[in-house]
Protein backbone atom coordinates (compact mmCIF):
# COMPACT_ATOMS: atom_id res chain seq x y z
CA UNK A 1 0.00 0.00 0.00
CA UNK A 2 2.97 2.44 1.19
CA UNK A 3 4.70 1.37 -1.59
CA UNK A 4 2.36 2.06 -4.66
CA UNK A 5 1.51 5.38 -2.82
CA UNK A 6 5.21 6.50 -3.77
CA UNK A 7 5.16 5.21 -7.16
CA UNK A 8 2.26 7.38 -8.19
CA UNK A 9 3.70 9.96 -5.85
CA UNK A 10 7.08 10.09 -8.31
CA UNK A 11 5.50 9.42 -11.40
CA UNK A 12 3.46 13.04 -11.10
CA UNK A 13 6.30 14.62 -9.74
CA UNK A 14 8.85 13.41 -12.16
CA UNK A 15 6.05 14.27 -15.39
CA UNK A 16 5.53 17.74 -13.68
CA UNK A 17 9.32 18.04 -13.61
CA UNK A 18 10.00 16.98 -17.15
CA UNK A 19 6.83 19.55 -18.50
CA UNK A 20 8.59 22.26 -16.61
CA UNK A 21 12.35 21.96 -18.14
CA UNK A 22 10.70 21.54 -21.71
CA UNK A 23 8.54 24.76 -21.04
CA UNK A 24 11.11 26.47 -19.51
CA UNK A 25 13.67 25.83 -23.10
CA UNK A 26 10.28 26.76 -25.11
CA UNK A 27 9.89 30.08 -23.27
CA UNK A 28 13.91 30.53 -23.33
CA UNK A 29 14.44 30.01 -26.97
CA UNK A 30 11.15 32.17 -28.40
CA UNK A 31 12.91 34.89 -25.98
CA UNK A 32 16.34 34.73 -28.12
CA UNK A 33 14.22 33.74 -31.29
CA UNK A 34 11.85 36.63 -31.18
CA UNK A 35 15.12 39.67 -30.40
CA UNK A 36 12.25 40.10 -27.22
CA UNK A 37 15.54 41.41 -25.63
CA UNK A 38 17.88 42.76 -28.53
CA UNK A 39 20.67 45.06 -29.46
CA UNK A 40 20.12 48.20 -31.56
CA UNK A 41 20.64 47.69 -35.45
CA UNK A 42 24.05 48.09 -36.26
CA UNK A 43 25.44 50.97 -37.59
CA UNK A 44 28.72 50.22 -38.77
CA UNK A 45 30.30 48.00 -41.13
CA UNK A 46 31.80 45.65 -39.07
CA UNK A 47 28.57 45.45 -37.07
CA UNK A 48 26.84 43.30 -39.19
CA UNK A 49 30.11 40.75 -39.02
CA UNK A 50 29.72 40.61 -35.18
CA UNK A 51 25.91 40.43 -35.53
CA UNK A 52 26.37 37.34 -37.65
CA UNK A 53 28.94 35.83 -34.95
CA UNK A 54 26.55 36.25 -32.59
CA UNK A 55 24.05 34.66 -34.58
CA UNK A 56 26.37 31.53 -35.07
CA UNK A 57 27.29 31.36 -31.53
CA UNK A 58 23.34 31.27 -30.16
CA UNK A 59 22.46 29.15 -33.26
CA UNK A 60 25.39 26.37 -32.33
CA UNK A 61 25.22 26.61 -28.05
CA UNK A 62 21.24 26.68 -28.95
CA UNK A 63 21.09 23.80 -30.80
CA UNK A 64 23.51 21.86 -27.65
CA UNK A 65 20.78 23.99 -24.87
CA UNK A 66 17.76 22.73 -26.04
CA UNK A 67 19.35 19.22 -26.87
CA UNK A 68 20.53 19.06 -23.19
CA UNK A 69 17.68 20.34 -21.42
CA UNK A 70 15.07 17.86 -23.40
CA UNK A 71 17.49 15.08 -23.09
CA UNK A 72 17.70 16.09 -18.82
CA UNK A 73 13.43 15.75 -18.85
CA UNK A 74 13.34 12.86 -20.99
CA UNK A 75 16.02 11.52 -18.26
CA UNK A 76 14.09 12.82 -15.02
CA UNK A 77 11.31 11.14 -16.30
CA UNK A 78 12.54 7.55 -17.73
CA UNK A 79 14.69 6.79 -15.15
CA UNK A 80 11.93 7.94 -11.99
CA UNK A 81 11.89 6.50 -8.99
CA UNK A 82 9.56 2.86 -9.30
CA UNK A 83 11.05 1.69 -6.06
CA UNK A 84 13.91 -0.35 -8.03
CA UNK A 85 17.69 -0.60 -7.18
CA UNK A 86 19.90 2.62 -8.06
CA UNK A 87 22.37 1.19 -10.59
CA UNK A 88 25.97 2.92 -10.35
CA UNK A 89 28.95 3.33 -12.83
CA UNK A 90 31.83 4.89 -12.90
CA UNK A 91 31.86 7.08 -15.78
CA UNK A 92 32.25 6.21 -19.64
CA UNK A 93 35.80 7.59 -21.31
CA UNK A 94 34.30 7.16 -24.85
CA UNK A 95 31.69 9.56 -23.94
CA UNK A 96 34.06 12.14 -22.68
CA UNK A 97 36.50 11.99 -25.37
CA UNK A 98 33.83 12.55 -27.98
CA UNK A 99 31.80 15.80 -25.72
CA UNK A 100 35.54 17.08 -25.21
CA UNK A 101 36.43 16.93 -28.88
CA UNK A 102 33.28 17.79 -29.74
CA UNK A 103 33.64 21.16 -27.66
CA UNK A 104 37.28 21.81 -28.62
CA UNK A 105 35.95 21.58 -32.50
CA UNK A 106 32.86 24.00 -31.91
CA UNK A 107 35.46 26.68 -29.82
CA UNK A 108 38.09 26.47 -32.30
CA UNK A 109 35.67 26.55 -35.37
CA UNK A 110 33.87 29.58 -34.38
CA UNK A 111 37.15 31.09 -33.42
CA UNK A 112 38.10 30.43 -37.17
CA UNK A 113 34.57 32.00 -38.38
CA UNK A 114 35.22 35.03 -36.37
CA UNK A 115 38.77 35.86 -36.86
CA UNK A 116 38.20 38.00 -40.18
CA UNK A 117 35.91 40.73 -38.30
CA UNK A 118 38.20 40.65 -34.85
CA UNK A 119 41.56 41.16 -37.18
CA UNK A 120 39.44 44.25 -39.29
CA UNK A 121 38.93 45.52 -35.90
CA UNK A 122 42.18 45.01 -33.96
CA UNK A 123 45.11 44.27 -36.28
CA UNK A 124 44.16 46.24 -39.06
CA UNK A 125 44.90 49.72 -39.26
CA UNK A 126 42.49 52.58 -40.88
CA UNK A 127 42.68 52.93 -44.13
CA UNK A 128 44.99 56.65 -45.40
CA UNK A 129 42.71 59.22 -45.17
CA UNK A 130 40.56 58.10 -42.49
CA UNK A 131 39.39 60.95 -40.29
CA UNK A 132 41.47 61.07 -37.05
CA UNK A 133 39.63 61.79 -33.60
CA UNK A 134 41.58 61.99 -30.34
CA UNK A 135 39.80 60.41 -27.75
CA UNK A 136 40.18 61.06 -24.19
CA UNK A 137 38.66 59.73 -21.18
CA UNK A 138 38.95 61.13 -17.65
CA UNK A 139 36.22 60.85 -14.40
CA UNK A 140 33.61 61.25 -15.77
CA UNK A 141 33.87 62.68 -18.81
CA UNK A 142 34.92 62.08 -22.35
CA UNK A 143 36.12 64.83 -24.58
CA UNK A 144 37.05 64.27 -28.61
CA UNK A 145 39.71 66.03 -30.31
CA UNK A 146 40.10 67.46 -34.31
CA UNK A 147 42.94 68.31 -35.61
CA UNK A 148 41.84 71.11 -36.97
CA UNK A 149 42.35 72.60 -40.86
CA UNK A 150 46.37 71.94 -40.29
CA UNK A 151 45.19 68.30 -40.38
CA UNK A 152 47.72 67.90 -37.68
CA UNK A 153 47.03 67.18 -33.69
CA UNK A 154 49.46 69.59 -31.76
CA UNK A 155 51.65 69.58 -28.53
CA UNK A 156 49.63 68.24 -25.14
CA UNK A 157 51.47 68.76 -22.56
CA UNK A 158 49.80 67.15 -19.24
CA UNK A 159 50.98 70.00 -16.79
CA UNK A 160 48.11 71.97 -18.80
CA UNK A 161 45.14 69.85 -18.16
CA UNK A 162 42.90 71.90 -16.70
CA UNK A 163 39.09 71.29 -17.39
CA UNK A 164 37.77 74.51 -14.90
CA UNK A 165 39.74 76.69 -17.54
CA UNK A 166 38.52 75.28 -21.25
CA UNK A 167 41.25 72.84 -21.51
CA UNK A 168 40.54 69.52 -20.81
CA UNK A 169 43.54 67.72 -22.85
CA UNK A 170 46.22 70.11 -21.97
CA UNK A 171 46.47 71.95 -25.31
CA UNK A 172 49.95 73.60 -25.40
CA UNK A 173 48.84 77.31 -27.05
CA UNK A 174 53.11 77.98 -27.97
CA UNK A 175 52.89 75.54 -30.30
CA UNK A 176 50.66 76.72 -33.84
CA UNK A 177 49.41 72.88 -34.47
CA UNK A 178 47.35 73.36 -31.30
CA UNK A 179 45.78 76.25 -32.12
CA UNK A 180 43.68 75.53 -34.55
CA UNK A 181 42.52 72.11 -32.71
CA UNK A 182 38.87 71.47 -32.11
CA UNK A 183 38.15 70.23 -28.75
CA UNK A 184 34.31 68.86 -27.90
CA UNK A 185 32.58 66.87 -25.38
CA UNK A 186 30.34 65.06 -28.09
CA UNK A 187 31.66 63.48 -31.63
CA UNK A 188 30.48 64.47 -34.48
CA UNK A 189 31.29 62.02 -37.74
CA UNK A 190 30.09 61.91 -41.34
CA UNK A 191 28.78 58.64 -42.76
CA UNK A 192 30.36 56.86 -45.07
CA UNK A 193 33.62 58.11 -44.24
CA UNK A 194 35.73 56.14 -41.87
CA UNK A 195 37.29 57.42 -38.95
CA UNK A 196 39.83 56.05 -36.68
CA UNK A 197 39.83 56.81 -33.02
CA UNK A 198 42.68 57.32 -30.87
CA UNK A 199 41.66 56.25 -27.57
CA UNK A 200 43.77 57.55 -24.55
CA UNK A 201 42.70 58.18 -20.63
CA UNK A 202 43.95 60.97 -17.87
CA UNK A 203 43.18 58.96 -15.33
CA UNK A 204 41.80 55.38 -14.35
CA UNK A 205 40.53 52.58 -17.12
CA UNK A 206 37.44 53.49 -19.02
CA UNK A 207 35.90 52.13 -21.89
CA UNK A 208 34.47 53.64 -25.03
CA UNK A 209 31.34 51.89 -25.96
CA UNK A 210 28.75 52.52 -28.96
CA UNK A 211 26.22 49.78 -28.54
CA UNK A 212 25.34 50.68 -32.61
CA UNK A 213 28.56 50.19 -33.78
CA UNK A 214 29.22 47.60 -31.95
CA UNK A 215 32.85 48.68 -30.91
CA UNK A 216 33.76 48.66 -27.09
CA UNK A 217 37.78 49.57 -26.37
CA UNK A 218 39.08 50.41 -22.96
CA UNK A 219 41.04 53.43 -22.64
CA UNK A 220 43.98 53.15 -20.84
CA UNK A 221 46.40 55.65 -18.92
CA UNK A 222 48.97 55.60 -20.68
CA UNK A 223 48.49 53.85 -24.18
CA UNK A 224 46.87 55.39 -27.42
CA UNK A 225 44.88 52.48 -28.74
CA UNK A 226 43.77 52.84 -32.29
CA UNK A 227 40.30 51.54 -33.47
CA UNK A 228 38.52 52.52 -36.73
CA UNK A 229 34.78 52.49 -38.10
CA UNK A 230 32.48 53.41 -41.15
CA UNK A 231 29.36 54.24 -39.27
CA UNK A 232 26.95 54.24 -42.59
CA UNK A 233 23.42 55.58 -40.35
CA UNK A 234 23.06 59.02 -39.56
CA UNK A 235 21.39 59.77 -35.79
CA UNK A 236 22.81 59.91 -32.55
CA UNK A 237 23.83 57.23 -30.57
CA UNK A 238 25.00 57.42 -26.46
CA UNK A 239 28.43 56.38 -25.58
CA UNK A 240 28.43 55.21 -22.39
CA UNK A 241 31.55 54.42 -20.18
CA UNK A 242 31.18 50.40 -20.36
CA UNK A 243 34.58 50.46 -16.96
CA UNK A 244 33.46 50.79 -13.27
CA UNK A 245 35.75 54.18 -13.38
CA UNK A 246 34.99 55.63 -10.00
CA UNK A 247 32.21 56.78 -7.71
CA UNK A 248 30.47 59.43 -10.88
CA UNK A 249 31.17 56.40 -13.35
CA UNK A 250 26.94 56.14 -13.84
CA UNK A 251 27.10 59.83 -15.31
CA UNK A 252 30.20 59.05 -17.94
CA UNK A 253 28.66 59.17 -21.00
CA UNK A 254 28.72 61.43 -24.60
CA UNK A 255 26.70 61.02 -27.79
CA UNK A 256 27.82 60.55 -31.28
CA UNK A 257 25.96 61.75 -34.20
CA UNK A 258 26.22 61.01 -37.43
CA UNK A 259 25.40 63.15 -40.11
CA UNK A 260 25.80 63.57 -43.91
CA UNK A 261 29.26 64.60 -45.19
CA UNK A 262 28.00 68.28 -46.14
CA UNK A 263 26.16 68.24 -42.85
CA UNK A 264 29.64 67.88 -40.72
CA UNK A 265 31.73 69.83 -42.85
CA UNK A 266 29.24 72.35 -41.95
CA UNK A 267 29.61 71.32 -38.28
CA UNK A 268 33.36 71.63 -38.34
CA UNK A 269 34.04 75.17 -39.66
CA UNK A 270 31.23 76.16 -37.57
CA UNK A 271 33.57 75.04 -34.89
CA UNK A 272 36.33 76.26 -36.12
CA UNK A 273 35.21 79.41 -36.22
CA UNK A 274 34.23 79.36 -32.57
CA UNK A 275 37.74 78.46 -31.72
CA UNK A 276 38.71 81.81 -33.34
CU1 LIG B 1 34.73 55.92 -17.11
Amino acid sequence: MLSRRLERGSTSVALAFAVFLTFMTVVTVYIFWAKVWWFPPAISDFGHEIDAQFARTFLITGVVFVAAQLGLAYAIFKFRDHGQKAAYFEGNNTMEIIWTLATIVLFVGLGLYARNAWAEVHFMGAAPGALQIEVTGQQFVWNFRYAGPDGKFGREKPELVSASTGNPVGLDPTDPASKDDIVSPVIVVPAGREVELIIRSQDVTHSFYVRELRLKQDAVPGMEIHMHFTATVPGDYEIACAELCGLGHYRMHSMLTVMPEADFEKWEKDQEAANQ
